[in-house]
Protein backbone atom coordinates (compact mmCIF):
# COMPACT_ATOMS: atom_id res chain seq x y z
CA UNK A 1 0.00 0.00 0.00
CA UNK A 2 0.94 3.06 -1.33
CA UNK A 3 2.31 5.84 2.14
CA UNK A 4 1.59 9.47 1.86
CA UNK A 5 4.01 10.99 4.40
CA UNK A 6 4.82 14.16 6.41
CA UNK A 7 7.45 16.45 4.86
CA UNK A 8 9.58 18.35 7.05
CA UNK A 9 12.97 20.25 6.95
CA UNK A 10 13.42 18.71 3.44
CA UNK A 11 12.66 15.42 4.31
CA UNK A 12 9.76 12.67 3.74
CA UNK A 13 8.51 11.71 7.77
CA UNK A 14 6.95 8.99 9.11
CA UNK A 15 4.72 9.83 11.71
CA UNK A 16 3.02 7.07 15.14
CA UNK A 17 -0.41 6.88 13.56
CA UNK A 18 -1.57 6.37 9.86
CA UNK A 19 -4.87 7.26 8.32
CA UNK A 20 -6.68 5.57 5.35
CA UNK A 21 -6.67 8.32 2.13
CA UNK A 22 -10.39 6.71 0.40
CA UNK A 23 -11.22 7.26 -3.68
CA UNK A 24 -14.65 8.88 -3.37
CA UNK A 25 -15.64 6.80 -6.66
CA UNK A 26 -15.73 3.56 -5.80
CA UNK A 27 -14.69 3.47 -1.60
CA UNK A 28 -11.26 2.00 -2.37
CA UNK A 29 -8.29 2.64 0.03
CA UNK A 30 -5.76 4.45 -1.66
CA UNK A 31 -3.02 5.29 0.59
CA UNK A 32 -2.38 5.02 4.16
CA UNK A 33 -1.34 8.89 5.30
CA UNK A 34 0.81 9.16 7.98
CA UNK A 35 -0.44 11.25 10.56
CA UNK A 36 1.62 14.00 12.38
CA UNK A 37 1.29 14.18 16.26
CA UNK A 38 1.84 17.18 18.39
CA UNK A 39 5.98 16.34 18.37
CA UNK A 40 6.20 16.34 14.47
CA UNK A 41 4.21 19.92 14.37
CA UNK A 42 6.48 21.41 16.56
CA UNK A 43 9.51 19.74 14.24
CA UNK A 44 7.80 21.35 11.35
CA UNK A 45 7.29 24.56 12.79
CA UNK A 46 10.68 24.58 14.15
CA UNK A 47 12.37 23.76 10.99
CA UNK A 48 10.46 26.12 8.98
CA UNK A 49 11.67 29.00 12.01
CA UNK A 50 15.13 28.01 11.16
CA UNK A 51 14.82 28.44 7.25
CA UNK A 52 13.29 31.79 7.86
CA UNK A 53 16.60 32.85 9.11
CA UNK A 54 19.04 30.70 7.03
CA UNK A 55 19.71 30.69 2.65
CA UNK A 56 16.05 31.46 1.85
CA UNK A 57 16.28 34.69 3.74
CA UNK A 58 19.61 35.69 2.30
CA UNK A 59 18.56 34.99 -1.80
CA UNK A 60 17.52 38.42 -3.55
CA UNK A 61 14.52 38.75 -4.56
CA UNK A 62 15.33 38.34 -7.96
CA UNK A 63 16.32 35.11 -7.00
CA UNK A 64 13.58 33.55 -5.44
CA UNK A 65 11.45 34.52 -8.30
CA UNK A 66 13.32 32.29 -10.26
CA UNK A 67 12.98 29.24 -7.71
CA UNK A 68 9.68 30.04 -7.78
CA UNK A 69 9.81 29.57 -11.58
CA UNK A 70 11.55 26.40 -11.35
CA UNK A 71 8.98 24.97 -9.29
CA UNK A 72 5.96 25.67 -11.59
CA UNK A 73 7.97 24.08 -14.42
CA UNK A 74 8.48 21.19 -11.95
CA UNK A 75 4.86 20.95 -11.33
CA UNK A 76 4.46 20.63 -15.21
CA UNK A 77 7.01 17.99 -15.34
CA UNK A 78 5.23 16.18 -13.15
CA UNK A 79 1.90 17.44 -14.65
CA UNK A 80 0.59 13.50 -14.88
CA UNK A 81 1.25 12.38 -11.85
CA UNK A 82 -0.57 15.93 -10.01
CA UNK A 83 -3.64 14.90 -11.87
CA UNK A 84 -3.47 11.14 -11.27
CA UNK A 85 -3.06 11.82 -7.58
CA UNK A 86 -5.97 14.75 -7.57
CA UNK A 87 -8.52 12.41 -9.48
CA UNK A 88 -7.55 9.95 -6.89
CA UNK A 89 -8.05 11.92 -3.83
CA UNK A 90 -11.17 13.86 -5.20
CA UNK A 91 -12.97 11.77 -7.59
CA UNK A 92 -13.20 14.71 -9.86
CA UNK A 93 -13.18 14.19 -14.00
CA UNK A 94 -9.74 13.76 -14.85
CA UNK A 95 -10.57 16.10 -17.96
CA UNK A 96 -11.59 19.10 -14.70
CA UNK A 97 -8.05 18.20 -12.95
CA UNK A 98 -6.39 19.05 -16.52
CA UNK A 99 -7.56 22.18 -17.42
CA UNK A 100 -8.08 23.71 -13.97
CA UNK A 101 -6.09 22.01 -11.14
CA UNK A 102 -2.82 21.32 -12.29
CA UNK A 103 -2.31 24.56 -14.27
CA UNK A 104 -3.94 27.00 -11.74
CA UNK A 105 -1.03 25.23 -9.73
CA UNK A 106 1.95 26.13 -11.99
CA UNK A 107 0.06 29.85 -12.80
CA UNK A 108 -0.13 30.29 -9.23
CA UNK A 109 4.14 30.39 -8.87
CA UNK A 110 4.60 31.88 -12.23
CA UNK A 111 2.23 35.08 -11.10
CA UNK A 112 3.60 35.55 -7.62
CA UNK A 113 6.92 35.17 -9.25
CA UNK A 114 6.48 37.71 -11.48
CA UNK A 115 3.95 40.12 -8.70
CA UNK A 116 7.42 40.25 -6.43
CA UNK A 117 9.52 41.26 -8.87
CA UNK A 118 7.60 44.38 -9.80
CA UNK A 119 5.97 45.21 -6.35
CA UNK A 120 6.58 48.99 -5.87
CA UNK A 121 7.35 50.60 -2.11
CA UNK A 122 4.84 53.31 -1.09
CA UNK A 123 6.99 56.60 -0.34
CA UNK A 124 6.20 60.32 0.71
CA UNK A 125 8.23 63.11 0.97
CA UNK A 126 7.08 64.64 4.54
CA UNK A 127 7.48 68.45 5.37
CA UNK A 128 9.02 68.94 8.54
CA UNK A 129 8.10 71.40 11.30
CA UNK A 130 10.59 73.41 10.35
CA UNK A 131 10.66 73.75 6.90
CA UNK A 132 12.70 71.04 6.08
CA UNK A 133 12.01 67.38 4.89
CA UNK A 134 11.85 64.37 5.93
CA UNK A 135 11.61 60.69 3.34
CA UNK A 136 9.00 58.07 4.77
CA UNK A 137 9.33 54.64 2.66
CA UNK A 138 7.82 51.22 3.47
CA UNK A 139 9.93 47.75 2.91
CA UNK A 140 8.60 45.04 2.90
CA UNK A 141 9.87 41.86 4.93
CA UNK A 142 8.31 38.64 5.64
CA UNK A 143 5.68 37.70 8.22
CA UNK A 144 7.87 34.85 9.01
CA UNK A 145 6.35 31.40 9.64
CA UNK A 146 3.11 31.24 8.00
CA UNK A 147 0.14 28.56 8.79
CA UNK A 148 -1.96 26.96 5.56
CA UNK A 149 -5.10 25.11 6.00
CA UNK A 150 -6.59 24.04 3.38
CA UNK A 151 -9.75 22.34 2.31
CA UNK A 152 -10.60 19.39 0.01
CA UNK A 153 -12.74 20.36 -2.92
CA UNK A 154 -9.90 22.04 -5.14
CA UNK A 155 -6.99 21.15 -2.90
CA UNK A 156 -3.57 21.94 -4.58
CA UNK A 157 -5.53 25.10 -6.59
CA UNK A 158 -6.26 26.51 -3.06
CA UNK A 159 -2.79 25.17 -1.86
CA UNK A 160 -0.72 27.03 -4.05
CA UNK A 161 -3.07 29.69 -3.91
CA UNK A 162 -1.59 30.71 -0.49
CA UNK A 163 1.49 29.03 -0.65
CA UNK A 164 3.37 31.04 -4.02
CA UNK A 165 2.72 34.24 -2.03
CA UNK A 166 3.90 33.23 1.10
CA UNK A 167 7.02 31.66 -0.40
CA UNK A 168 7.12 35.10 -2.50
CA UNK A 169 7.17 37.08 0.43
CA UNK A 170 10.31 35.77 2.04
CA UNK A 171 8.03 33.45 4.28
CA UNK A 172 8.33 29.58 5.03
CA UNK A 173 5.48 27.80 5.48
CA UNK A 174 3.75 24.59 7.14
CA UNK A 175 0.88 23.12 5.18
CA UNK A 176 -1.98 21.25 6.45
CA UNK A 177 -3.82 20.00 3.86
CA UNK A 178 -7.22 18.37 3.63
CA UNK A 179 -7.27 14.73 5.23
CA UNK A 180 -9.65 13.82 2.61
CA UNK A 181 -6.97 15.41 0.40
CA UNK A 182 -3.52 14.78 1.31
CA UNK A 183 -2.08 13.81 -1.97
CA UNK A 184 -0.53 16.68 -4.27
CA UNK A 185 0.49 18.59 -0.98
CA UNK A 186 3.04 15.43 -0.85
CA UNK A 187 3.77 15.52 -4.17
CA UNK A 188 4.32 19.64 -4.30
CA UNK A 189 7.24 18.56 -1.84
CA UNK A 190 9.14 16.65 -4.59
CA UNK A 191 8.75 19.70 -6.88
CA UNK A 192 10.18 22.39 -4.37
CA UNK A 193 12.87 20.00 -3.51
CA UNK A 194 13.52 19.54 -7.63
CA UNK A 195 13.54 23.66 -7.67
CA UNK A 196 16.13 23.94 -4.94
CA UNK A 197 14.32 25.37 -2.88
CA UNK A 198 15.98 24.94 0.42
CA UNK A 199 15.03 22.42 3.08
CA UNK A 200 12.27 23.86 6.07
CA UNK A 201 10.82 26.48 3.64
CA UNK A 202 7.92 24.21 2.94
CA UNK A 203 6.43 21.77 5.48
CA UNK A 204 3.79 19.77 5.23
CA UNK A 205 1.83 18.12 8.53
CA UNK A 206 -1.04 15.92 7.55
CA UNK A 207 -4.00 14.97 10.00
CA UNK A 208 -7.49 16.32 10.83
CA UNK A 209 -8.69 19.78 12.41
CA UNK A 210 -9.50 19.44 16.21
CA UNK A 211 -6.99 17.65 18.66
CA UNK A 212 -5.00 17.22 15.54
CA UNK A 213 -2.07 18.37 13.40
CA UNK A 214 -4.89 21.37 12.28
CA UNK A 215 -5.04 22.46 15.72
CA UNK A 216 -1.56 22.06 16.68
CA UNK A 217 -0.83 24.25 14.15
CA UNK A 218 -2.85 27.18 15.00
CA UNK A 219 -2.14 27.35 18.13
CA UNK A 220 1.42 27.27 18.08
CA UNK A 221 3.27 30.09 19.62
CA UNK A 222 6.08 30.17 17.18
CA UNK A 223 3.53 30.48 13.81
CA UNK A 224 2.89 33.85 12.87
CA UNK A 225 0.10 34.04 10.82
CA UNK A 226 -2.63 31.73 9.70
CA UNK A 227 -4.17 31.34 6.12
CA UNK A 228 -7.21 29.07 5.93
CA UNK A 229 -9.48 28.06 3.60
CA UNK A 230 -12.66 25.98 4.02
CA UNK A 231 -16.44 25.79 6.28
CA UNK A 232 -17.30 29.89 7.86
CA UNK A 233 -17.49 27.73 11.16
CA UNK A 234 -14.09 26.16 10.96
CA UNK A 235 -12.74 29.36 10.68
CA UNK A 236 -14.79 30.80 13.63
CA UNK A 237 -12.95 27.64 15.20
CA UNK A 238 -9.29 28.64 14.17
CA UNK A 239 -10.06 32.93 15.09
CA UNK A 240 -10.58 31.24 19.02
CA UNK A 241 -7.14 29.06 18.37
CA UNK A 242 -5.17 32.04 17.35
CA UNK A 243 -6.58 34.55 19.44
CA UNK A 244 -4.30 34.20 22.76
CA UNK A 245 -1.21 34.61 20.31
CA UNK A 246 -2.81 37.42 18.02
CA UNK A 247 -1.92 36.06 15.06
CA UNK A 248 -3.79 37.89 11.59
CA UNK A 249 -5.47 35.64 9.37
CA UNK A 250 -6.60 35.48 6.48
CA UNK A 251 -9.83 33.32 5.91
CA UNK A 252 -11.29 32.22 2.36
CA UNK A 253 -14.99 30.71 4.14
CA UNK A 254 -18.37 29.45 2.42
CA UNK A 255 -20.75 31.02 -0.09
CA UNK A 256 -24.43 30.95 -0.97
CA UNK A 257 -24.12 32.34 -4.36
CA UNK A 258 -26.72 34.11 -6.26
CA UNK A 259 -27.04 34.26 -10.02
CA UNK A 260 -29.13 36.80 -11.39
CA UNK A 261 -30.63 36.34 -14.78
CA UNK A 262 -32.73 38.38 -16.91
CA UNK A 263 -34.99 38.11 -19.50
CA UNK A 264 -32.77 39.92 -21.77
CA UNK A 265 -29.74 37.83 -21.40
CA UNK A 266 -28.36 35.47 -24.32
CA UNK A 267 -30.31 32.50 -23.72
CA UNK A 268 -28.31 29.67 -24.58
CA UNK A 269 -25.47 31.37 -23.19
CA UNK A 270 -26.79 32.24 -19.99
CA UNK A 271 -28.32 28.24 -19.47
CA UNK A 272 -24.88 27.10 -19.85
CA UNK A 273 -22.85 29.23 -17.51
CA UNK A 274 -25.55 29.24 -15.21
CA UNK A 275 -25.78 25.77 -15.09
CA UNK A 276 -21.80 25.31 -15.32
CA UNK A 277 -21.70 27.72 -12.22
CA UNK A 278 -24.42 24.93 -10.59
CA UNK A 279 -22.81 21.66 -11.16
CA UNK A 280 -18.90 22.32 -11.47
CA UNK A 281 -17.09 19.54 -9.76
CA UNK A 282 -19.90 18.41 -8.71
CA UNK A 283 -21.61 21.19 -6.72
CA UNK A 284 -18.06 21.71 -4.51
CA UNK A 285 -16.66 24.79 -5.72
CA UNK A 286 -16.79 27.76 -2.70
CA UNK A 287 -18.25 30.05 -5.76
CA UNK A 288 -20.90 27.58 -7.04
CA UNK A 289 -24.79 29.25 -7.20
CA UNK A 290 -26.76 27.48 -5.17
CA UNK A 291 -29.26 30.77 -5.61
CA UNK A 292 -30.83 31.14 -9.44
CA UNK A 293 -33.40 34.04 -9.12
CA UNK A 294 -35.02 34.46 -12.80
CA UNK A 295 -37.20 37.63 -14.39
CA UNK A 296 -40.31 36.30 -14.58
CA UNK A 297 -40.68 36.07 -18.57
CA UNK A 298 -38.14 33.85 -19.19
CA UNK A 299 -38.77 31.97 -15.44
CA UNK A 300 -40.63 28.31 -17.28
CA UNK A 301 -37.64 28.27 -20.26
CA UNK A 302 -35.21 28.74 -18.06
CA UNK A 303 -35.92 26.32 -15.41
CA UNK A 304 -36.41 23.63 -18.49
CA UNK A 305 -33.18 24.18 -20.14
CA UNK A 306 -31.44 23.58 -16.50
CA UNK A 307 -33.62 20.60 -16.02
CA UNK A 308 -32.15 19.32 -19.69
CA UNK A 309 -28.89 20.45 -18.64
CA UNK A 310 -28.67 18.33 -15.69
CA UNK A 311 -30.42 15.31 -17.26
CA UNK A 312 -27.71 15.20 -20.01
CA UNK A 313 -24.63 15.82 -17.43
CA UNK A 314 -22.57 12.24 -17.60
CA UNK A 315 -21.82 10.55 -14.05
CA UNK A 316 -18.88 8.17 -14.02
CA UNK A 317 -15.50 6.99 -13.42
CA UNK A 318 -13.22 9.74 -13.26
CA UNK A 319 -10.69 8.51 -15.51
CA UNK A 320 -13.21 8.71 -18.40
CA UNK A 321 -12.42 11.87 -20.43
CA UNK A 322 -16.07 12.44 -21.43
CA UNK A 323 -17.41 12.33 -17.35
CA UNK A 324 -18.79 15.20 -16.49
CA UNK A 325 -19.92 14.78 -12.75
CA UNK A 326 -17.81 12.68 -10.75
CA UNK A 327 -18.70 11.48 -6.90
CA UNK A 328 -18.69 13.99 -3.81
CA UNK A 329 -15.99 13.81 -1.54
CA UNK A 330 -16.77 11.40 1.31
CA UNK A 331 -20.22 9.26 2.45
CA UNK A 332 -20.56 12.14 5.21
CA UNK A 333 -20.48 14.57 2.78
CA UNK A 334 -23.01 12.46 0.24
CA UNK A 335 -25.32 12.11 4.05
CA UNK A 336 -25.17 16.04 4.28
CA UNK A 337 -26.01 17.38 0.93
CA UNK A 338 -28.91 14.04 0.58
CA UNK A 339 -30.59 16.04 4.36
CA UNK A 340 -30.63 18.99 2.20
CA UNK A 341 -32.32 17.46 -0.35
CA UNK A 342 -34.66 15.78 1.83
CA UNK A 343 -35.07 19.13 4.03
CA UNK A 344 -36.31 20.80 0.59
CA UNK A 345 -38.88 18.64 0.25
CA UNK A 346 -39.97 19.09 3.55
CA UNK A 347 -40.01 22.50 3.54
CA UNK A 348 -42.29 22.57 0.37
CA UNK A 349 -39.87 22.35 -2.42
CA UNK A 350 -40.67 21.05 -6.25
CA UNK A 351 -38.22 18.59 -7.18
CA UNK A 352 -37.52 19.63 -11.37
CA UNK A 353 -34.83 16.85 -11.60
CA UNK A 354 -32.46 14.50 -9.43
CA UNK A 355 -32.86 14.00 -5.84
CA UNK A 356 -31.68 11.13 -4.87
CA UNK A 357 -28.45 8.51 -5.97
CA UNK A 358 -27.70 7.12 -9.16
CA UNK A 359 -27.27 3.53 -10.05
CA UNK A 360 -24.14 2.46 -11.43
CA UNK A 361 -24.44 -1.51 -11.52
CA UNK A 362 -20.74 -1.68 -11.35
CA UNK A 363 -18.86 -0.75 -8.24
CA UNK A 364 -18.92 2.79 -8.97
CA UNK A 365 -22.06 2.26 -6.48
CA UNK A 366 -19.71 1.83 -4.09
CA UNK A 367 -18.28 5.47 -4.32
CA UNK A 368 -20.45 8.67 -3.36
CA UNK A 369 -22.42 9.78 -6.08
CA UNK A 370 -25.51 11.99 -6.05
CA UNK A 371 -27.80 13.28 -8.67
CA UNK A 372 -27.62 17.05 -9.55
CA UNK A 373 -30.90 18.43 -8.49
CA UNK A 374 -33.27 21.55 -9.21
CA UNK A 375 -35.80 22.36 -7.23
CA UNK A 376 -38.37 25.37 -7.45
CA UNK A 377 -41.04 26.67 -5.05
CA UNK A 378 -39.41 27.45 -1.92
CA UNK A 379 -39.78 30.56 -0.03
CA UNK A 380 -36.85 32.65 0.46
CA UNK A 381 -36.99 31.81 4.52
CA UNK A 382 -36.18 28.48 3.39
CA UNK A 383 -33.12 26.83 5.53
CA UNK A 384 -32.52 25.42 1.82
CA UNK A 385 -32.27 28.14 0.28
CA UNK A 386 -30.05 30.32 3.07
CA UNK A 387 -27.40 27.42 4.25
CA UNK A 388 -24.72 26.30 2.10
CA UNK A 389 -25.25 22.70 0.82
CA UNK A 390 -21.78 22.03 -1.12
CA UNK A 391 -23.30 19.64 -3.80
CA UNK A 392 -24.47 20.16 -7.15
CA UNK A 393 -28.34 21.78 -6.40
CA UNK A 394 -30.04 25.09 -6.99
CA UNK A 395 -32.99 26.65 -6.54
CA UNK A 396 -34.62 28.56 -8.54
CA UNK A 397 -36.93 31.88 -7.67
CA UNK A 398 -38.65 34.30 -10.10
CA UNK A 399 -38.76 38.00 -9.66
CA UNK A 400 -40.22 40.93 -11.35
CA UNK A 401 -38.28 43.95 -10.58
CA UNK A 402 -34.09 44.24 -10.51
CA UNK A 403 -34.40 45.92 -7.08
CA UNK A 404 -36.40 42.61 -5.84
CA UNK A 405 -34.22 40.78 -7.45
CA UNK A 406 -30.97 42.50 -5.54
CA UNK A 407 -32.89 42.55 -2.47
CA UNK A 408 -33.44 38.55 -2.47
CA UNK A 409 -29.73 38.03 -3.47
CA UNK A 410 -27.92 40.50 -0.90
CA UNK A 411 -30.27 38.74 1.82
CA UNK A 412 -28.08 35.91 2.54
CA UNK A 413 -25.38 36.18 5.97
CA UNK A 414 -22.75 34.81 3.25
CA UNK A 415 -20.80 36.92 0.59
CA UNK A 416 -18.58 35.39 -1.55
CA UNK A 417 -19.67 35.76 -5.49
CA UNK A 418 -22.36 36.69 -7.49
CA UNK A 419 -22.88 36.18 -11.35
CA UNK A 420 -25.69 38.83 -13.71
CA UNK A 421 -27.00 37.28 -16.84
CA UNK A 422 -28.02 40.54 -19.36
CA UNK A 423 -27.17 41.88 -22.35
CA UNK A 424 -27.74 45.25 -21.25
CA UNK A 425 -24.00 46.07 -19.65
CA UNK A 426 -25.68 49.81 -17.81
CA UNK A 427 -27.87 47.44 -16.11
CA UNK A 428 -25.15 45.00 -15.24
CA UNK A 429 -23.04 47.85 -13.92
CA UNK A 430 -25.50 49.19 -11.81
CA UNK A 431 -26.41 45.39 -10.06
CA UNK A 432 -22.78 44.50 -9.52
CA UNK A 433 -22.76 47.63 -8.27
CA UNK A 434 -25.44 46.70 -5.57
CA UNK A 435 -23.81 43.21 -4.72
CA UNK A 436 -22.45 43.02 -1.13
CA UNK A 437 -19.96 40.10 -2.03
CA UNK A 438 -16.23 40.03 -2.60
CA UNK A 439 -16.47 38.93 -6.25
CA UNK A 440 -19.10 39.78 -9.23
CA UNK A 441 -19.48 38.59 -12.51
CA UNK A 442 -21.18 39.55 -15.30
CA UNK A 443 -22.12 36.81 -18.48
CA UNK A 444 -19.56 34.94 -16.67
CA UNK A 445 -18.84 32.81 -13.86
CA UNK A 446 -14.88 31.80 -12.64
CA UNK A 447 -13.45 33.73 -14.83
CA UNK A 448 -10.33 34.87 -12.99
CA UNK A 449 -7.54 37.08 -13.42
CA UNK A 450 -4.60 36.55 -10.34
CA UNK A 451 -4.04 39.75 -10.15
CA UNK A 452 -7.72 40.75 -9.02
CA UNK A 453 -9.19 40.69 -5.28
CA UNK A 454 -10.63 37.83 -4.19
CA UNK A 455 -12.36 36.95 -1.11
CA UNK A 456 -15.49 37.53 0.71
CA UNK A 457 -18.23 39.43 3.18
CA UNK A 458 -19.83 38.55 5.99
CA UNK A 459 -19.70 34.92 6.78
CA UNK A 460 -17.74 34.36 3.60
CA UNK A 461 -14.23 35.38 4.87
CA UNK A 462 -12.12 37.77 6.26
CA UNK A 463 -9.86 40.12 3.86
CA UNK A 464 -8.38 39.74 0.44
CA UNK A 465 -5.80 37.75 -1.65
CA UNK A 466 -4.46 37.91 -5.40
CA UNK A 467 -1.85 40.28 -6.59
CA UNK A 468 -1.10 42.96 -4.35
CA UNK A 469 -3.53 41.79 -1.75
CA UNK A 470 -1.69 38.46 -1.32
CA UNK A 471 1.81 40.26 -1.06
CA UNK A 472 0.04 42.77 1.85
CA UNK A 473 -0.82 40.18 3.53
CA UNK A 474 1.85 37.71 3.11
CA UNK A 475 4.35 41.13 4.58
CA UNK A 476 4.70 43.07 7.09
CA UNK A 477 5.78 46.52 6.05
CA UNK A 478 8.56 48.49 7.88
CA UNK A 479 8.03 52.22 7.41
CA UNK A 480 11.76 53.76 7.23
CA UNK A 481 11.62 57.81 8.05
CA UNK A 482 14.60 59.60 7.06
CA UNK A 483 14.90 63.38 8.05
CA UNK A 484 16.47 64.82 4.85
P1 LIG B 1 -13.36 22.45 6.54
O1 LIG B 1 -13.48 23.78 7.16
O2 LIG B 1 -14.09 21.31 7.14
O3 LIG B 1 -11.84 21.97 6.50
C1 LIG B 1 -10.83 22.77 5.92
C2 LIG B 1 -9.51 22.46 6.56
O4 LIG B 1 -9.52 22.88 7.92
C3 LIG B 1 -9.13 20.98 6.58
O5 LIG B 1 -7.75 20.87 6.31
C4 LIG B 1 -9.44 20.59 8.01
O6 LIG B 1 -8.70 19.49 8.48
C5 LIG B 1 -9.05 21.85 8.76
N1 LIG B 1 -9.67 22.03 10.07
C6 LIG B 1 -10.91 21.65 10.47
N2 LIG B 1 -11.11 22.03 11.75
C7 LIG B 1 -9.98 22.68 12.17
C8 LIG B 1 -9.58 23.28 13.39
N3 LIG B 1 -10.38 23.35 14.45
N4 LIG B 1 -8.35 23.83 13.45
C9 LIG B 1 -7.52 23.81 12.39
N5 LIG B 1 -7.84 23.22 11.21
C10 LIG B 1 -9.06 22.68 11.09
O7 LIG B 1 -13.76 22.66 5.02
P2 LIG B 1 -13.93 21.55 3.91
O8 LIG B 1 -15.16 20.76 4.23
O9 LIG B 1 -12.63 20.87 3.74
O10 LIG B 1 -14.19 22.45 2.60
C11 LIG B 1 -15.44 22.88 2.18
C12 LIG B 1 -15.72 24.30 2.68
O11 LIG B 1 -14.69 25.17 2.25
C13 LIG B 1 -17.00 24.89 2.12
O12 LIG B 1 -17.64 25.60 3.15
C14 LIG B 1 -16.50 25.87 1.06
O13 LIG B 1 -17.40 26.91 0.76
C15 LIG B 1 -15.25 26.36 1.67
N6 LIG B 1 -14.34 26.90 0.65
C16 LIG B 1 -14.18 28.25 0.55
C17 LIG B 1 -13.34 28.79 -0.43
C18 LIG B 1 -13.15 30.28 -0.60
O14 LIG B 1 -12.23 30.68 -1.33
N7 LIG B 1 -13.95 31.12 0.00
C19 LIG B 1 -12.65 27.94 -1.27
C20 LIG B 1 -12.84 26.56 -1.13
C21 LIG B 1 -13.68 26.05 -0.15
C1 LIG C 1 -13.33 27.74 -3.99
O1 LIG C 1 -13.69 26.58 -3.92
C2 LIG C 1 -12.60 28.29 -5.08
C3 LIG C 1 -11.65 29.20 -4.86
C4 LIG C 1 -10.91 29.72 -5.94
C5 LIG C 1 -9.80 30.45 -5.76
O2 LIG C 1 -9.30 30.72 -4.57
C6 LIG C 1 -9.10 31.00 -6.89
O3 LIG C 1 -8.06 31.63 -6.65
O4 LIG C 1 -9.52 30.83 -8.04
Amino acid sequence: MKSILNYIDGQFVRGKREFPDINPADGSVIAEVSEADQFLVDEAVNSARKALRGPWWRLSVRERAQRLYRVADEIEARFDCFVAAEVADTGKPIALASRLDVPRAAANFRVFADLIKSAAIESFQTETPDGKSALNYAIRKPLGVVGVIVPWNLPLLLLTWKVAPALACGNTVVVKPSEETPGTATLLAEAIKAADIPGGVYNVVHGFGPSSAGEFLTRHPDVNAVTFTGESQTGANIMRAVAPTLKPVSFELGGKNAAIVFADCDFEETVSGVAESVFLNTGQVCLCTERLYIERPIFDRFVEAVKQNAETLKLGSPLERTTDLGPLISQSHREKVLSYYKLARDEGATLVTGGGVPRFDNPLDQGFYIQPTVYVGLPETARSVKEEIFGPVCHLTPFDSEDEAIAMANDTKYGLAASIWTSNLKRGHRVAQEMNVGITWVNCWFLRDLRTPFGGVGLSGIGREGGKHSLDFYSELNNVCIRL
